[in-house]
């Protein structure tokens, strides 16, 4: 009986095209036109500054809870770019910079997180499923829509989107499994921002990667700097080629980073050191890229001022257009329609209790 080393097929691979200043290794350099170089970085400005305006909103009681993206900017549009406008994208609910890039309009961004239904509306033929809160869940219905676009023979890759923690659930080891076992055009995008609520990475779990759970399913499995564009986007490339020539799903792990809250329910100082931040705010995903842009000839100091001028105008246009449409929208009886097609005796008793208190109030 033999007793011999078992070589796994598939090796693990970590790739990082600029480095922590934004200083490009030449030869890894993925080929992206100006144009569309120029548009990631606008929309990861626009994007940031978005995340600070909502922010400041929500504690002003504007907008209700929402979960910020600062850090994570080059993971988010580093990957959806690689994508064709019919591709397909399952986001979980941190993509705000996914939903800029694939056109979601700013004013339903902000109508959604002040709680209109009519914000979260994805525009017509956009491939995007809406934000998803149970973590991992959204992975299933992923694979489902790619197992779909197989048996119908079109060639439309899915790209779905979730974080370390989800990397517990069942839902990510029954959807890897299965994207692999059934061979379906997904992209798998973890980011891993190093912390599930107060959850650290390494009480996730005891793999020195995320990426190489994908080895287990027989899947290409990569981990990338995701504060880097460049890597991010050769990564993701590769693998949307893949699963759009019929090759399969791949793993993609962004090694990346939350700067700011959890949600705006979270206080992260109770358990993580600012020192801890600091070093990451040092790898700004937004400066490293502003770097390269700038040693390309691409764009001036002074030409990415007046980019951020822009983006903020833009952000504070939207709110107004978004506070002028909530005059007419809002009807607070809505939060009782589409959980149950037949609505149980409790919540209608309820729901007549409110109607007739409005009815009071307005005299
Ligand atoms: C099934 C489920 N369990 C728990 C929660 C509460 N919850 C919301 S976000 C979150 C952590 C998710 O962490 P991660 O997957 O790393 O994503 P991140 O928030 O860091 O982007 C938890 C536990 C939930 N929404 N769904
Ligand atoms: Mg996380």
């Amino acid at each position: 009986m033999p007793r011999k080393k078992l070589k796994p097929k598939l090796q693990l691979e970590y790739l990082s095209v600029l480095d922590d200043k934004g200083k490009l290794d030449k030869d890894l350099e993925p080929k992206i036109d100006g144009k569309t170089l120029k548009r990631m970085h606008r929309v990861m400005l626009l994007c940031r500054r978005f995340d600070e305006h909502l922010l400041k909103w929500q504690r002003q009681g504007r907008v209700g809870t929402f979960a910020p993206v600062k850090g994570q900017e080059a993971s988010q549009i580093g990957s959806v770019a690689a994508l064709k406008d019919e591709d397909w994208v399952v986001p979980s609910f941190r993509e705000t910079a996914v939903a800029l890039w694939r056109g979601t309009p700013l004013t339903g961004l902000i109508l959604y997180n002040a709680g209109y239904n009519e914000g979260g509306q994805i525009p017509e033929n956009q491939n995007d499923l809406p934000i998803s809160i149970p973590v991992a869940s959204q992975m299933c219905q992923a694979v489902g829509i790619a197992y779909a676009m197989k048996i119908r023979r079109e060639k439309k890759v899915t790209m779905v989107y979730f974080g370390d923690g989800a990397t517990s659930e069942g839902d990510f080891h029954e959807s890897l499994n299965m994207a692999q076992v059934f061979n379906t055009p997904t992209v798998f995008l973890c980011q891993n921002n190093h912390w599930a609520i107060s959850v650290p990475r390494e009480q996730q779990t005891a793999s020195s990667t995320l990426a190489q759970k994908a080895l287990a399913y027989g899947m290409p499995g990569i981990q990338v700097d995701g504060n880097d564009l460049l890597a991010v986007y050769a990564a993701t490339q590769e693998a949307v080629e893949r699963a759009r020539k019929g090759e399969g799903p791949t793993l993609i792990e962004c090694v990346t980073y939350r700067l700011s809250v959890h949600t705006t329910a979270d206080d992260p100082s109770k358990y993580r050191s600012d020192d801890e931040v600091e070093t990451w705010m040092e790898r700004d995903p937004i400066i490293r890229m502003q770097q390269y842009l700038k040693d390309k000839k691409l764009l001036t100091e002074k030409q990415i001022k007046k980019i951020d001028e822009e983006v903020v105008e833009e952000v504070n246009k939207a709110w107004d257009e978004a506070a002028e449409q909530m005059e007419d929208l809002g009807d607070p009886l809505d939060m009782f329609d589409h959980v149950y097609a037949d609505m149980p005796p409790y919540l209608k008793e309820q729901r007549d209790a409110l109607k007739q208190s409005m009815e009071v109030r307005r005299g």
